[in-house]
Order: structure tokens, then sequence, then C-alpha cells
């Protein structure tokens, strides 16, 4: 018998689910280091605090919780009679960057546990199961931005079986090791790999996920499925001049690190912007000494660079490299560039984009993803699939972040329906 690729539920069914969704954001808006911002990084207390509301709401659901040993919260509902079922994965993270806005990543745990809602079996005693031939598990990434360690995707990574024991020595701005963070917030780094999933018990993975595009909004359209995740590289660099008086060194005396990397910031627009499909931003700057009446003799910046090729993002990278020695060359300067991270781009199963946009149903939108994603990490293990609601102008990273109920809505329902269309696919 062909299983149903339409959710049959009252429409005010998923009017409720959005709602709730909605009032979830909220409530884990609250749930921040920076009072009257959000901002909610890895391994805090604010982590704990968000993954204890998820697993409340998880178990609300009949769905078995657990926190993993990367500090990720997972979830799972199985089949009848199949408790160790492949899983279907659904979900996104939970953590934020700075005085961040309040959908980035949680809208899709939260519209993934509403799809489980939607779409569970109940028996006579209420006990939920998944009525497919596959488990549903929804889980809560612990760290897609790396906002504390600079090293991004590191729940995710440790899903996919990634993590590198390098990592351990990364440190955040107290100087806090990776591994002494762990320690501190109950978990054992010698086990890390216990939160491994292997492919033979995933299915896929399904992320609904916010544009931080405009092209939605351009196109006046609700929702769209994904093609490809842009492929990232994110560098801190470091340029050395010379510390001098403001007031007592002519120009021709100088060597300004300000100046040599400002001019860098510059070039990397430049160079960036004459490519297809490739962005680079210097969101972090800082000038050494750091007094108004010295010449900066060091200045530090990062570089987050991506491209929808990894072929294409080397190549500019490498045209940047050229042109930083060129700028610094001609200001009597050095530099020099520590790698944090680094992630391939990501293409969507085939499959998985087709379900999406059946899910979503009409001429479905098909974009490419600049921001990057979790599903960047478990593309390692299981076929991904992402979709986008509209995310009104485009701002993201932001207080602003914006989405509407009525996106939520419809983009519940395209989940749901993008999980059952491929429940109807022959195994
Ligand atoms: O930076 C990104 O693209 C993602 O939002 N972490
Ligand atoms: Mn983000
Ligand atoms: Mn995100």
């Amino acid at each position: 018998m062909a299983l149903a690729t339409r959710l049959q539920v009252p429409p005010e069914l998923i009017t409720v689910a959005a709602r709730r969704v909605m009032a979830r954001c909220e409530e884990l808006a609250r749930v921040t280091s920076t009072p009257g911002s959000i901002t909610r990084v890895y391994l805090s207390p604010e982590h704990a605090r968000v993954n204890r509301l998820a697993a409340e709401w998880m178990r609300e659901l009949g769905m078995t919780t657990r926190q993993d040993a990367a500090g990720n919260q997972v979830s799972r509902l199985a089949p009848v009679g199949a408790p160790d079922a492949p899983a279907l994965l659904l979900g996104s993270h939970l953590d934020t960057v700075p005085d961040a806005g309040r959908f980035d990543g949680i809208i899709g745990v939260l519209m993934a546990l509403e799809v489980v809602r939607l779409v569970r079996r109940r028996d006579e005693d209420g006990v939920a199961s998944s009525p497919f031939p596959f488990a549903l598990e929804v889980v809560a990434f612990s760290d897609e931005e790396g906002t504390r360690f600079g090293k991004a995707l590191l729940g995710s990574s440790a899903v996919a079986g990634q993590w590198e024991a390098s990592w351990w020595d990364l440190t955040d701005e107290d100087g806090v090791t990776l591994r002494e963070a762990f320690r501190e917030f109950g978990l054992d780094p010698g086990r890390v790999g216990e939160a491994a999933r292997r492919p033979d018990e995933l299915v896929a993975y399904l992320e609904a996920h916010i544009e931080q595009g405009p092209e939605l909004h351009r196109s006046g359209q609700a929702l769209a499925a994904v093609s490809s995740i842009a492929s990232a590289r994110r560098f801190q660099l470091i340029v050395e001049g010379e510390a001098r008086h403001a007031g007592g060194t002519p120009y021709d005396m100088r060597r300004d690190a300000l100046l040599g990397a400002s001019e860098a910031a510059l070039a990397v627009e430049r160079i960036c912007r004459g490519e297809h499909h490739i962005v680079g931003t210097v969101g972090q700057l800082e000038a050494f000494p750091g007094a108004v009446n010295v010449v900066p003799g060091e200045a530090h910046f990062s570089l987050d660079l991506r491209g929808e090729f990894d072929d294409t993002r080397d190549h500019t990278w490498d045209e940047i490299a050229r042109e930083l020695d060129a700028i610094m060359g001609r200001r009597g300067l050095s530099w020099q560039a520590r790698e944090v991270h680094s992630a391939p781009a990501v293409f969507c199963a085939p499959l998985l984009q087709d379900v999406v946009r059946a899910g979503i149903g009409g001429e479905a939108p098909t974009l490419f993803s600049r921001a990057g994603h979790d599903a960047m990490s478990i593309g390692a293990i299981t076929d991904v699939g992402m979709l986008f609601l509209r995310n009104p102008d485009g701002i993201s990273h932001h207080p602003d972040e914006a989405v509407s109920g009525d996106d939520v809505a419809v983009g519940i329902q395209a989940l749901a329906e993008a999980v059952l269309h491929l429940a109807a696919e022959p195994r």
C-alpha cells in the first residue's frame, strides 16, 4: 500500500504548531549569557539550559532523549518492533553567534519536533512510535557557529566521526581550552568518539533553516529547497610592523600594521566581488598595543572565505595571499595566517532535493546556500537535504533576524510532507 505523501491533519493543527515554534523561539532567546541580547556558546551554562529545555520538549512527544558525548541533545522515536531501525535525522543547532537573532538554527530544531508530533503514530495507550520503517531522530547540535573556539561545526563534526585531536588545545577568549571546557561541562574528552554515528545507522538528514539571504524575500516565495552548501575556510591573520610614537614618527618611517590590515580587508572585498559565488568577510580586526598615541605595531584580523566550489574558493585564497604579499611588501610589514576552520562544499542529495521540493509543492525554487550548516558535517556520513524559509530582508546573525509565523506553518507542512515523500520511496 502506497504511503500517503500528503499530511492528513486539520490546517489548524499546523497553525498551532507554528505558534508553538514561535513561542519557543522567544523562550530559547531568553537563555543567554548577555541579558538584553542573545549569545549562547558551546559548553556554557546556557548550552546546558537549552539542552534541558529541548529534552523536555522531546520527551513530551514520547521520544527517548540523551545528551551525546559532544554535548548534542539527541532524541529518538523508533518504529514498533524495530528499536534499532536506522534513523531519519532531523534538526539543526541551538548555539548562536554573539548578539544573535532568535531563529538561526533554533527554528530547525523546533520545526523538526513539530514534524515528529504531526507524523508520529500513537497506540491506544498514547505510546508514540515512528509510523515508518525507519526511526525518527531530532538532534539539537551544540556548536555550529564556532563562536567560542573559532572552529565551527564542532557538535556535528563529532556526530560525523570527524573530531580532530588538535582541537582540544583551541582556546576561548579567556584562554580556556576546549578540553577544559569539556570537563567543566561534565563531558569526558576521551569519550567524544562515542558521539559518532555510522552511515548504516542513518537513512538521511533533513534540516530546515532560515535562508540568511535575500533571495526568497526578493522573489516573494516562502520556501526553497537547497542545492548545495558553500565551502568555507576561516583564517586568523597577524600583520607585524613597528609600534612608534604617534606624534614624533614621520610617515616615511612608519610600518603601521593596522593600515596594512585595513588595505588587506579592502583587497579581500575587491577580489571576492570579482568572483562568482565567492564571499570573503573580515569580521574581526584589532590593533596592538591599541593606544591612541601609538602607531599600531601589530594587527590581528579574521577572514571568512566561502565559495560554491572548493577549487574556486581555494584559487581565490591564493589570489588574496598574493595581494597580501604585495600590500605588506609595499608597507614594510610581514604577515602570517593560521587556518582555523575548513569545510568542503556539500551537495544535497538529488532525492532529498526532490522530496523537499515535493513537500513545498508547486514550482518550488532551489537555492545555493552561502551560509554554512551542520548538514556540511553530516554529509560525510549520510545524504543531506535542506529546506529554506524566507528570512525577511535576509538579515541574520543580527537581532533583527526574522521569520513569519505563516512561513513557519507552511515550512512545517513542507518538511513533514518531505518526510512522507521520503518514506514513500522504495527502500
Ligand atoms: O556562518 C555561517 O554561515 C553559519 O551561520 N554558521
Ligand atoms: Mn549562523
Ligand atoms: Mn545556522
